[in-house]
């Protein structure tokens, strides 16, 4: 099966500057493609995801993606759906993000392909030209009627308030010439994207029918929706990032498992290698038993191994399954369980200085007053590690730290606090 076809039937074509001829491209081994990834946070996030792991998909079907880092473009600021101007990055800031998200993709690759990507950077083809050589042999190809045609232009002209600079105005030159330069140096005649970067893909595909007269081809990626209008790819506490200090694999997890019945099936094509067979059997039992959420489950898994490698996974199931009811809570990981209580208050005392349990409840906010704490505890309600304890007189053993770090306190139903030793 040709990999276009394959892009198709998971949904992921939104644009193409030329079916046929892209479909063709593609059916011979070996072609080179890319994508590319502005520096502008030190982790990427779900929203790179599509066009990640599409370059993944070209390198498992024999070709050659090149994942293209934007030390330069970095540098000037994508327009491209931002209402407004952009502040300018620092320059130190962006060489250390570029340096995290290269390593972030080469980890990416090498856990799903088995092998290293190719990793450029624009900056090292852009920093030495003079702006003589830019204006004469770049600029000269591109029309400003053109460009102003352009979306990301386009809705920044005449709000006079907002404006455009000339910086900004220029960023689809940099991104087209770095299709040029790739089409030169590697004879890559294809750049993908999600829906936003279809007008910084056309202006590669100009520069290298002006330059040379030969042909460029654009692919997007849709728009990625949630049947609850939510914007997708952010939690409450802002975007998910594939690193996982700044989104942990149990939130990752959390994230997926939490998908809409509506979303889950083209989630899977979206997001997973699973192919049209696999997909096809969790529809099914998403049919005839959405209570078992497997579509859901797979979902979950699937991304967090990707993202995360194997054994991240079997821990975060392990809390998972403590924490709901099933597993053993002890054999759980002290940073995953810290992990997954992230909203939980936590209490952390000396060692030697553990004070009674009632105090804790108290201290943590779980309990109003020692004598409510006395009474919550003596009426059952109250677990150690998920196991009752109804002696307001208990004290903890070493034992019931996990890790001899943490110890998981409940009240009720659902009402959590972690408990530290410094
Ligand atoms: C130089 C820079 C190039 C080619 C591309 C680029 C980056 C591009 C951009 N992309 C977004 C980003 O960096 O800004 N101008 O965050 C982002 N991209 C992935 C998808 C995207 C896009 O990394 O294309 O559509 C998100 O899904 O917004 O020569």
């Amino acid at each position: 099966m040709n990999i276009f076809d394959e892009f198709k039937w998971r949904g992921l074509i939104n644009q193409v500057s030329d079916e046929e001829k892209v479909r063709e491209y593609l059916s011979k081994p070996g072609q080179y493609m890319y994508c590319g990834f502005d520096p502008t946070a030190d982790s990427l996030h779900i929203g790179n995801l599509v066009p990640l792991l599409s370059l993944v998909r070209m390198k498992r079907a024999g070709h050659n993606p090149l994942f293209l880092l934007g030390g330069a473009t970095g540098r000037i600021g994508d327009p491209s759906g931002k209402d407004k101007e952009r502040e300018l990055a620092d320059e130190e800031l962006l060489e250390s993000r570029a340096a995290k998200i290269k390593e972030q993709i080469e980890i990416f690759c090498e856990r799903n392909t088995g092998d290293k990507p190719e990793v450029v950077n624009n900056y090292d083809w852009t920093k030495n030209m003079t702006t003589i050589e830019f204006l004469r042999d770049i600029g000269k190809h591109y029309t400003v009627n053109w460009m102003m045609g352009k979306e990301s232009i386009k809705g920044r002209i005449g709000r006079e308030e907002v404006g455009i600079s000339f910086t900004e105005f220029s960023y689809m030159i940099l991104q087209g010439y770095d299709f040029y330069h790739l089409f030169k140096e590697y004879g890559c005649r294809l750049q993908i994207g999600g829906g936003d970067q279809w007008g910084n893909i056309t202006s590669g595909c100009e520069l290298i029918r002006r330059k040379d007269g030969e042909e460029g081809y654009a692919l997007t990626f849709p728009l990625i929706t949630t049947a609850s209008g939510k914007k997708f790819g952010k939690s409450e506490k802002g975007a998910i990032f594939l690193n996982a200090e700044r989104t942990s694999p149990y939130t990752f997890y959390q994230f997926w498992i939490n998908t809409d019945d509506r979303d889950v099936i083209n989630f899977l094509k979206y997001f997973t290698f699973l192919t049209e067979e696999e997909i096809a059997e969790l529809e099914k039992s998403l049919a005839e038993s959405p209570h078992l959420r497997e579509a859901q489950k797979r979902l979950a898994a699937e991304t967090t191994t990707m993202i995360h490698g194997q054994e991240e996974l079997d821990k975060v199931l392990a809390a998972t399954a403590a924490l709901f009811g099933k597993g053993d809570i002890k054999s759980v990981d002290a940073k995953t369980l810290r992990e997954a209580m992230e909203a939980a208050p936590v209490k952390e005392y000396a060692a030697g200085e553990l004070p009674d349990i009632p105090q804790i409840l108290v201290d943590m906010g779980l309990s109003k007053s020692k004598g409510q704490a006395r009474k919550d505890i003596s009426g059952g309600g109250f677990y150690i590690n998920n196991e009752r304890v109804d002696d307001p007189a208990y004290v903890p053993a070493d034992t019931d730290f996990i890790g001899n770090e943490v110890m998981l306190l409940r009240k009720g139903k659902k009402n959590y606090g972690l408990v530290t030793l410094k």
